[in-house]
């Protein structure tokens, strides 16, 4: 895959989202600078999630950046997404793999063991995390570090994107380790200004 779509990743939360319209925060979040959208919905029920994914790809179309289901192979073949997300508790890599075909295949890597898994069955990119302490996700597991994120991102030898608590304080060190690029949720949905959260983003990273 090309990883210069992975630079700036957006992952979506329905709690950050709150009242807002998400198509319309998203459209924001593209237009100022965001070259990935993750529809991650964990309370969801699938016809919501399908509903939203469609209405979703339809801005990701119009605006270039592709758009990636979290945990749902499903849903992304039914709206016709670019691609999926999936970590060690969803359908295995390898059954996604197939079921994805021509589509982008992610997989969570937060151990030595996720990366054996990605590598083994055919994942596109891997999303390495924890790298900070985050609130977003309550079961995450405890922090990689700097320094677990760059071990990881070498032992993949894949495209890679790293995520949680990244910032724009921080993200330049994670590209430094060995990221391809970030992912963030509240550091940009957590904003009233999403083109400004966006924004501050983009200077850290084309700095
Ligand atoms: N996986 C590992 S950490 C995380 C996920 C989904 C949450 C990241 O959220 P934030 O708000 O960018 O720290
Ligand atoms: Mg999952």
């Amino acid at each position: 895959m090309n990883a210069d779509c992975l630079r700036l990743y957006l992952a979506t939360d329905s709690e950050l989202t709150a009242e807002r319209d998400l198509c319309d925060l998203v459209a924001r979040a593209i237009t100022a600078g965001v070259t990935c959208v993750q529809l991650r919905d964990k309370v969801a029920s699938g016809q919501q999630l399908y509903l939203s994914a469609c209405r979703l790809h339809a801005v990701t179309q119009r605006l270039g950046v592709p758009l990636i289901i979290n945990d749902r192979v499903d849903i992304m073949l039914a709206a016709g997404a670019e691609g999926v997300h999936v970590g060690a508790t969803d359908l295995p890599l390898a059954r996604v793999r197939a079921l994805a075909a021509g589509r982008l295949v992610g997989y969570s890597v937060t151990a030595a063991a996720d990366v054996e898994v990605a590598r083994r069955d055919g994942a596109d990119y891997v999303g390495i995390g924890p790298v900070f302490p985050t609130s977003t996700k309550p079961d995450a597991s405890p922090a990689l570090g700097l320094a677990g994120l760059r071990d990881l991102a070498a032992a993949a030898g894949l495209p890679c994107v790293a995520i949680g608590g990244i910032t724009p304080a921080n993200c330049a060190a994670v590209l430094t380790a060995g990221a391809n690029g970030v992912c963030a949720i509240s550091a940009i949905l957590g904003h009233d200004d999403i083109g400004a959260a966006v924004q501050r983003f983009r200077a850290a990273l084309d700095a």
